[in-house]
């Protein structure tokens, strides 16, 4: 038995549970244990035991501990999924392991710079002070990642060709507080249509029901 360890919170952590659940993953063979970071959960001794950083997502498997979400997406297709996807051919693997890399080196930071705040009020008012205005959607440095995910879903209905992946799974999560922050669809309409795709998988659509659903705080 596996376990997985997220709070409905965290995009990180509800990448993981949309795959495990995509890929039909479900008790006993996956157990999933609330660890509410945000209310210092994820700094139990015991917790620190699996990740030390004391952040969610994190899996254990027998002697495995593994931490970082796009790991886990890897791990629980080639463990659980039979490699769905992911690849077995190298050139579409890679095409895949880089959108996992870029979302986690370009799109997760920039976005989290710019809407972080935002976000974080309106899930975790107690914590995030209110931010100064509202989002700014066209901020230096994420104008460009959003045009080129903009170019590249005109192409495509998903970022890794015809049929949704690992990279799809990974890029999603950050976009879960689009709606609530006004994020400007109409400008991006390619991007728009991949997003209702996405949510609209099985495994996504489990993360907006209880227990998964994010009880937004009213502004
Ligand atoms: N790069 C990590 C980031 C994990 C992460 O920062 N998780 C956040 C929730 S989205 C967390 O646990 N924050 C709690 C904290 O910083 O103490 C991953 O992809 O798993």
């Amino acid at each position: 038995m596996a376990t997985l360890y997220a709070t409905s919170y965290s995009s990180n952590a509800r990448k993981a549970v949309a795959l495990a659940h995509q890929l039909g993953l479900r008790p006993p063979q996956l157990e999933i244990v609330d660890v509410n970071v945000y209310a210092g959960e994820g700094q139990s001794p015991d917790y620190l035991e699996v990740n030390p950083f004391g952040r969610v997502p994190a899996l254990v498997d027998g002697e495995l501990m593994l931490w970082e979400s796009n790991a886990l997406l890897i791990y629980l297709s080639e463990a659980y999924g039979d490699d769905r996807y992911w690849s077995r051919d190298a050139k579409q693997r890679a095409d895949i392991a880089r959108w996992l890399f870029w979302e986690s080196a370009h799109f997760q930071p920039t976005l989290t710079e710019v809407i972080g705040q935002h976000a974080g009020h309106i899930m975790v008012p107690a914590l995030v002070d209110p931010p100064k205005g509202p989002c700014d959607w066209d901020a230096r440095g994420l104008t460009p990642l959003l045009k080129h995910l903009e170019t590249r879903l005109a192409e495509r209905p998903y970022l890794a060709g015809a049929e949704p992946t690992l990279a799809d799974f990974s890029v999603i999560a950050m976009t879960i507080y689009f709606e609530r922050l006004d994020f400007p669809f109409a400008r991006y309409p390619s991007l728009g249509g991949w997003y209702r795709r996405v949510h609209a998988l099985d495994g996504w659509r489990h993360t907006n029901g209880q227990p998964w659903r994010v009880e937004l705080a009213e502004p």
